[in-house]
């Protein structure tokens, strides 16, 4: 297998030029658990440990190596084992707080193209969670898509599918049912052979039934290694990829019991685009849009151009933001959000004169 196909580009191979040094090699995280990493390359999957120096450093700023991240690695010259020197800087990562009182990043995953929301029209459908996910999905620097799916157990599925269209402005909602595989067509189309999406959402929506059905019955694997519960069933047990048949490349995760956001008040303007975008018309630049005169954001939520779960949800989201904010040292923030706005465009550049040069 060549690394292309676990989803290598310019970007990666020219910072991997930073690593540079004798017998190294690039290899793909295709699954990071605690301390035990397994890693994608040219031969297949195997088990990977980091260096005393790069586990130092992450123990120190706390960011391990993630599922999807590129690394620099080099063999052990007596045990031949893999060994993990450096991580490649990320294109794009998905993010929540880290549960619990502490303000910490908790990084999910990285490098991933789109990110997507697997919601699911049971007795679980709820669009003020899609909003949730979205936030986080916006903040990653990755495209979002929505994937409501057991569209097979609900009548009413088509009207679901319009709220939540409502409630995810500007973003792909697909309908679809992994039991059935309707509409999985076109999920698989934005599933793009070398690109890369990630799976999130609530336990029990069925993103692993979704993976296992895409990618005809039994995962495969990104090598050989592969472990199945002895139902031959694939269960999620930590974030994993897989390369589809059609050789789109999934991270699968367990559901997040909590979605605490981890993003700056920009990425509502996305997830939030309509609000955002009322609130333009609001007579104070710094409206709260709860009891301004003049406020144009309750003037559409009182003549009903805006869903009151909506805007509820959208407030609530703002005050947490603001209160990560305050915990956080905001500074730091900003300045990590510059760091991958520079990487952006590096990466931009790298692929114009990738395509120049050929
Ligand atoms: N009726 C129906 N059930 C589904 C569908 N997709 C998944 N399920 C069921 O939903 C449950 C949870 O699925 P799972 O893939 O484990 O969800 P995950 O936690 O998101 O990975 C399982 O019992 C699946 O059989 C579907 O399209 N229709
Ligand atoms: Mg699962
Ligand atoms: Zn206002």
């Amino acid at each position: 297998m060549t690394i292309d196909r676990l989803g290598w580009s310019p970007f990666f191979r020219d910072s991997f030029e930073l690593f540079k040094r004798d017998g190294a090699y690039p290899a793909r995280i295709s699954r990071a658990y605690y301390n035990s990493f397994t890693i994608a390359g040219e031969n297949g999957e195997e088990n990977a440990v980091l260096t005393g120096k790069l586990r130092a450093e992450c123990e120190a700023n706390g960011d391990y190596p993630v599922t999807g991240d590129w690394a620099a690695l080099t063999r052990e010259q007596n045990t031949h084992a893999a060994l993990v020197h450096g991580i490649l800087p990320r294109r794009t990562k998905l993010s929540r707080k880290s549960p619990g009182k502490g303000f910490a990043e908790q990084v999910i995953c990285a490098n991933m193209d789109t990110v997507i929301i697997v919601g699911a029209f049971d007795l679980e459908w709820n669009p003020r969670r899609v909003e949730r996910y979205l936030t986080l999905a916006w903040n990653s620097g990755a495209e979002p898509l929505v994937v409501l799916n057991k569209r097979d157990v609900r009548g009413d599925w088509e009207a679901l599918l319009a709220e939540t269209e409502c409630a995810a402005t500007g973003v792909n909602v697909l309908a679809v049912s992994a039991e059935t595989g309707d509409g999985l067509d076109a999920l698989e189309r934005v599933i793009a052979p070398g690109k890369t999406a990630v799976f999130i959402g609530s336990s029990g929506g069925g993103k692993t039934t979704l993976l296992n059905r895409l990618s005809g019955g039994a995962a495969m694997a990104t090598g050989e290694v592969h472990t199945k519960t002895s139902q031959g069933r694939h269960t999620t047990s930590t974030r994993e990829m897989t390369i589809l048949p059609n050789g789109g490349i999934v991270i699968d995760t367990p559901g997040l019991r909590e979605i605490e956001l981890w993003a700056d008040e920009s990425a509502l303007g996305n997830s939030f685009a309509d609000i955002v975008e009322i609130a333009r018309g609001c007579r104070f630049s710094d409206c709260s849009h709860t009891n301004e005169p003049g406020c144009a954001v309750m003037a559409a939520l009182e003549d009903g151009t805006v869903k009151r779960g909506h805007y509820e949800n959208y407030i609530k989201q703002r005050r947490e933001i603001r209160y990560l904010e305050r915990l956080s040292d905001t500074n730091l923030m900003r300045e990590d959000k510059e760091k991958w706005k520079k990487i952006g465009k590096l990466q931009r550049e790298i692929e114009k004169r990738g395509k120049e040069g050929r």
